[in-house]
């Protein structure tokens, strides 16, 4: 029976990494739940759907602790795909972020090709596949994310086929941007990715102009026939969509309301007093453009002394990949940053940049978000960018101003905020000190824009829409199947 026509049709999730941190305490095994762009948004899906989340728990475990882990994360519906470390390893900072990563952010540079790490994410994602086949029955929704599992979909496709299974159906979802087909054409394994995703039933991207580009390199790299939202493939129509990702406003608005969040907005209040304070929160990531910008701030209280002594920014940096090369030369270039910038500008009484190179609690994050005149936010690409929504999502009181790169993928969705060309300095600090100078009913009328969106299109409603159209994607496919 074809999944469409079962409502209670079960939906399986499958990430890289499982959504939890796993810690031992002599025997007993325990987890916490660890942040990240898709975390975020998946979170958000968990409270209107209810899904099974398989993926790799972060490291191997011998034999006897597997029993254990396994048994915990069943009882979260969470399922493993256990790694050997040489595997993992390889496969996700050799093969999905030195290269995928680099490339698909349009930086070919940083992009490190070899085939010991091809074969890895071979393995990893037929690990993948396997693990599947024990958890997946016919008529299920699997779900794919990202690209550490392109692969994947084909593989699971073949394995299904071959026990026939083929009342399952398989979506795939996208959350970097897919690049120019002149770009991506530069990856040696450039046909058999494309052909691993095209074995899913419908594939989705932030925006229209990733659905283009992957429907691009499709008729150029395999000559495939494709339409604005289709692509043949093996005799198969692949549906190609739009869905961009959310976040779920209600747990900002709610901890606004929280005393812990009070009690610490007031610190920072007392603590910015009589200052203007720009935000800055990312990963830290060379996609992230967080030494535009600190050049940016630099340029800002060089051109408008003003400023000096009376605006600040905030940028909180969290520790990412660092055992990849191009992420140590990264976090040398931000340090050194930092510290010119604040040696130039400092005084005894005032800093200039309060870099926290760390993670921040939940309860950090919103009143830092909430006590900030501005948020700025500088990628040099991004698929989205969920802190400009979790910004807007914290400014009902202040009504600060978003400051938003044109190359994330959210500045085709915010209207409202001030978008710039991060690579240009210049327009950056420009677009910095426009929104410190920004009256407060244009700045109010622009929070009301962008709350209405950011509070209409949140991650439930991505979620929702990506599973109702692969439900509607394989109704029409089965219809037509029996015709
Ligand atoms: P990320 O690159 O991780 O996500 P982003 O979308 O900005 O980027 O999400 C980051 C998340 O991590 C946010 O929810 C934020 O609150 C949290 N976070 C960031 N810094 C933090 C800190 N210091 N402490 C605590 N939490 C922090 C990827 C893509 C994005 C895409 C998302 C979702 O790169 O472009 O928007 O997936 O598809």
């Amino acid at each position: 029976m074809a999944a469409e026509s079962d409502p209670a049709a079960r939906l399986i999730v499958v990430s890289n990494r499982l959504p939890v941190t796993l810690a031992q305490d002599g025997d007993e095994w325990s987890f916490k739940l660890s942040s990240g762009g898709l975390v975020s948004a998946l979170s958000g899906l968990k409270r209107e759907m209810s899904f099974t989340w398989v993926g790799w728990p972060g490291k191997d475990f011998g034999a006897e602790d597997r029993k254990k882990i396994d048994a915990l994360l069943h009882e979260n519906s969470c399922s493993a795909v256990y790694l050997d470390d040489e595997t993992a390893e390889q496969y996700y900072n050799g093969f999905a972020n030195s290269i995928l990563w680099p490339l698909f952010h349009y930086h070919p540079g940083e992009m490190n090709f070899e085939e010991v790490a091809w074969d890895a994410y071979q393995r990893a994602n037929m690990a993948f596949a396997e693990a599947l086949l024990d958890v997946v029955q016919d008529g299920d929704l699997v779900w794919v994310q990202d690209y550490h599992l392109m692969l994947l979909p084909r593989m699971l496709r073949q394995m299904l086929d071959a026990r026939g299974l083929r009342g399952v159906k398989i979506g795939w979802f996208l959350h970097t941007p897919f690049p120019s087909s002149e770009l991506y054409r530069i990856l040696p394994v450039r046909r058999e990715i494309l052909e691993g995703v095209l074995a899913a039933d419908l594939l989705g991207f932030h925006t229209y102009d990733y659905a283009r580009h992957f429907l691009s390199s499709c008729t150029r790299i395999l000559g495939l026939a494709a339409t604005p939202n289709s692509v043949e493939s093996d005799g198969r129509v692949v549906h190609v969509g739009t869905f961009p990702i959310g976040i779920d406003p209600e747990q900002f608005a709610v901890a606004l309301g929280t005393e812990p969040v009070r009690q610490r907005l007031g610190e920072f209040e007392r603590q910015f007093a009589g200052m203007r304070v720009v935000v800055g929160v990312d990963r830290l990531d060379y996609i992230k453009g967080v030494p535009q910008k600190l050049l940016a701030f630099e340029h800002l209280l060089a051109s408008h002394p003003e400023y000096v002594g009376k605006v600040v920014l905030v940028q909180v940096a969290v520790p990412s990949r660092g055992d990849v090369e191009e992420y140590k030369q990264l976090i040398s270039c931000v340090n050194e940053l930092v510290g010119r910038i604040n040696g130039r500008f400092g005084t005894v009484e005032y800093t200039p940049i309060h870099f926290l190179h760390k993670s921040v609690n939940f309860t950090e994050l919103v009143s830092l978000y909430a006590v900030s005149d501005v948020c700025l936010i500088t990628s040099t690409r991004d698929g989205m960018n969920l802190v400009s929504y979790e910004y807007v999502a914290s400014q009902q009181q202040r009504h600060g101003v978003l400051v938003l790169s044109e190359f994330a993928g959210a500045a085709q969705s915010l209207a409202g905020s001030i978008i710039i060309n991060s690579w240009n300095i210049e327009e950056v600090a420009d677009a910095v000190h426009q929104a410190l100078a920004m009256p407060a009913e244009q700045r109010e009328a622009n929070f009301n824009t962008l709350h209405r969106y950011v509070t209409k299109y949140t991650a439930a409603y991505w979620g929702m829409s990506f599973i109702g159209e692969l439900k509607r994607v394989s109704r029409e496919a089965d219809e037509l199947a029996l015709v």
